[in-house]
């Protein structure tokens, strides 16, 4: 049986031989022939491996869970006893939000956090096999038997597989998920070997597959080097002052280009074996040493490309190719200089990040940089036991994730929630607000990198990350809603004083924020914008979006607004007019990307539902409100004007990439609950206002009060017996075209949803 391992936030899957209980056992195959059914219709899986294993886990002994049932038992009671009519509805909104947070502390684990499914794009997992296959790095016999579940269950009709769950096949999908299930042992006459194969063979074979995969397949040895656009490492030893010095690119494009460009630089090569050798006849339809390479360069499969390339990057890696072609002085210096500043810089991402690195893509790349460096170093070693961090187990199969987890985010997101849903909470669930907090403590970072500018790094003392402490890479929301769900569950009475954060630890954490504030008075990802939007001209990859630098976005401001107006009021003293002006430059910055239609674009989540929320949050923290700032209407209209009969939201993920609003067949829980929250911020309803009769209240305001009552009557209407809600479509996305699953959105937003209209509407809180 499959169990769940956390410690300190980490989190991995362990097989354990001697099974477990039969009821969970038969649990988990239902559900994974459930999904197996159903795949091609709901492609999301719903974590129930976690799910089902959780609900049997020890949890009184584990951490002393509070006890509920008299609580659960009188609810019921009430609402048996109460008429239709607002008391009703009332009790109902109740006992909704209570089975909810019953629910969903059964999923916290006992270091405070909340686990989750952080899969979604599928060109992941064949990175970590293909890497594995060439570092003879061995994947034990389960695991392997559920990543080929995986890939099988996201196997489009067509045979081919897409860039991620939801979207239609791909040449970089496919053939690198061919290629995975072949060195998994697939057979190549596997009926879904053939499907893919012919998907591939008919669009004229791999050659076409994107720049990214071309470097998979050139180090197996199945392209050939000259059909890369060059990658050139000497890019890293240019002056720092020229814009298009890495270092000042986004810092994922920076370091997946890293060791990308120390392999292409050395033109790294795996052994060629019996399967690299019948690979490259099942690739191609030309015989692999006939083929022309050096025209493939510019070459990519139509399905694929995303991002077009103007003419001027087609001349910089010509002449990027004369330079690797041809003879030239000083050359050889150069290259050496190139390859040991790269692979240094590789191997110090390593060390600050504990072998975590900063995401899937130079993880695998950067163990693999270490061992052609030398396959025999302790260094490399340590890659290998932080593989597991970023596996992941559910009904549809093993997966890796799009980051070690969601760890941080998702707490800090389910503390303010649970803050919100008030005395339900801190009378009743006064230990999982304790546990979050715990987690919150463990997670930030308390030191900055040793030497941090020679690694391009920001500082990092005090900031949060997404995932864990041990991966460390400081965020600007991130660090933002950390900061924030803090100070909402120091006031909320149920955190014991003693286990406060010291003012030193929040301070450290404004000055954090404060420093990431850009020019244009947002806040981009990780770092400072560092750079020029027109890098993207030279932007290599084919199927990403606005990767070269990083861009100031609403979400990120939003949240740092929030962040700093919520320490503003909890120390007005400290640093005052430095916070005040941040934020008021932050909101200044965020009315001037709304768009015409009063939506903003969502960077990381689908999408205008999202954006528009961060957008109305941003604006209300900063002081502004319904009347004095024409923006909250305009949301409000834009937001209304998109709700469905039945109450609900629903938007579909092509909204990011085509970046208008594209509706969704079904109404989403998860943007129900994020439009519903952003209309009852952006009316600031005070409690006494709804006790007006109904005259008294502004006309828009009765649309929108009727169109947040219609929201939440679809949450409730949509919640299941046991408190969860239903997996629906996926809700992340990264880099515009890439859909990335947040499964704990489901929970985290339709109850923060209720609990803020309760505590808005009804209940003195
Ligand atoms: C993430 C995850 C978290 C996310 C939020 C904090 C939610 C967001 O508000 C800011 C951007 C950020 C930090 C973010 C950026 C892009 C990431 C790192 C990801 C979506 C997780 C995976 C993705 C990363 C780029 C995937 C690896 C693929 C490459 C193209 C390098």
């Amino acid at each position: 049986m499959w169990k769940i391992v956390c410690d300190r936030g980490r989190q991995w899957w362990e097989w354990h031989p001697e099974g477990g209980p039969e009821e969970l056992i038969e649990k988990v195959e239902e559900a994974r022939t459930h999904f197996e059914k159903n795949k091609y219709k709901q492609k999301h899986s719903s974590d129930q491996v976690l799910r089902t294993t959780a609900l049997y886990r020890p949890f009184n002994e584990a951490y002393g869970m509070d006890d509920v049932t008299d609580y659960m038992k009188s609810l019921d009671k009430r609402l048996a006893q109460e008429d239709d009519g607002e008391k009703r509805h009332k009790t109902l909104l109740e006992r909704s939000l209570a089975r909810s947070v019953q629910y969903y502390r059964t999923l916290q684990m006992s270091d405070g956090h909340w686990p989750g499914d952080y899969g979604g794009p599928m060109f992941l997992l064949p990175g970590l096999i293909i890497v594995c296959y060439i570092t003879e790095t061995e994947l034990d016999h389960e695991t392997r038997k559920e990543m080929k579940r995986y890939l099988f269950n996201h196997q489009n009709e067509d045979g081919g597989w897409g860039l991620h769950i939801e979207a239609p096949s791909s040449m970089f999908g496919t053939a690198m998920n061919y290629v995975a299930l072949r060195i998994l042992g697939v057979d190549r006459d596997d009926s879904s070997a053939v499907a893919a194969r012919n998907w591939i063979l008919q669009r004229g074979g791999a050659l076409g597959i994107p720049s990214w995969g071309k470097l998979y397949l050139a180090v197996l040895g199945l392209y050939h080097w000259d059909g890369l656009n060059p990658l050139t490492p000497e890019m890293w030893i240019l002056p720092y002052w020229l814009p298009i010095h890495p270092g000042r690119f986004w810092c994922h494009c920076r370091i997946v280009y890293l060791p990308m460009s120390y392999l292409y630089g050395r033109r790294a090569t795996a052994k060629e074996t019996e399967l690299i050798r019948e690979l490259k006849e099942e690739l191609y339809l030309d015989k692999f040493e006939e083929i022309d390479w050096n025209a493939q360069r510019e070459n990519c499969c139509k399905e694929d490309i995303y991002t077009k390339r103007p003419k001027i990057q087609s001349w910089l890696w010509t002449i990027l190719s004369w330079y690797e072609k041809f003879p030239i002085p000083g050359k050889s210096f150069f290259r050496r200089r190139a390859l040991e500043e790269t692979i240094l810089q590789v191997k110090k991402e390593d060390e600050h990040t504990n072998f975590i690195c900063i995401g899937p893509v130079n993880k695998v790349l950067n163990m693999l940089c270490c061992y052609f460096d030398d396959p025999r170093s302790e260094h490399f070693q340590k890659h290998i036991p932080r593989l597991k961090d970023y596996l992941w187990l559910a009904e549809d199969g093993m997966k890796m994730q799009g980051y070690n987890g969601s760890q941080l985010w998702d707490t800090a997101f389910a503390a303010q929630a649970l803050c919100e849903a008030g005395s339900i909470t801190r009378h009743h669930f006064p230990s999982t607000l304790q546990l979050a907090h715990h987690y919150l403590d463990i997670a930030q970072v308390r030191e900055d990198i040793p030497q941090g500018e020679r690694y391009y790094r920001h500082i990092s003392k005090g900031a949060w990350p997404f995932s864990t402490r041990d991966h460390g890479w400081p965020i600007s929301d991130c660090t933002a809603e950390g900061l924030k769900a803090v100070l909402s569950l120091e006031a909320c009475g149920s955190i014991p004083k003693e286990q406060f954060f010291s003012h030193e630890r929040l301070f450290d954490a404004v000055h954090v924020s404060l420093s990431l504030q850009n020019k244009d008075g947002g806040w981009a990802t990780y770092e400072n914008t560092r750079s020029y939007s027109w890098l993207e001209w030279i932007n290599p990859s084919e199927v990403f979006g606005d990767i070269m630098i990083d861009y100031s976005c609403v979400e990120c401001t939003s949240s740092s607004i929030q962040g700093l107006a919520a320490f503003r009021a909890r120390h007005p003293g400290h640093r005052r007019a430095q916070v005040d002006t941040a934020i008021e430059r932050g909101a200044q910055f965020i009315e001037s990307i709304q768009r015409a239609d009063g939506s903003w674009y969502g960077s990381w989540g689908v999408c205008f539902t999202y954006g528009t929320w961060f957008g109305v949050e941003g604006l209300v923290a900063a002081g502004r409100t319904f009347e004095s700032c024409e923006c909250l209407p305009k949301a409000c209209h834009f937001l209304c004007s998109k709700q469905k009969s039945d109450g609900s939201w629903g938007e579909s993920y092509l909204s990011c990439t085509e970046k208008v609003w594209m509706e969704a067949e079904q109404g989403q829980v998860v943007q129900t609950a994020w439009a519903v929250m952003a209309l009852i911020k952006a009316i600031g309803a005070s409690h006494s206002m709804w006790n007006e009769t109904e005259e008294n209240v502004h006309a828009s305001h009765q649309v929108f009060h009727s169109s947040i009552r219609k929201g939440i009557d679809f949450l409730l209407s949509s919640q299941q017996e046991n408190g969860d809600w239903p997996q629906q479509r996926i809700s992340g996305v990264f880099n515009r075209n890439c859909m990335i699953s947040y499964s704990n959105y489901r929970n985290i937003f339709p109850m923060w949803a209720i609990a803020l209209y309760r505590s808005r509407f009804l209940e003195e809180i």
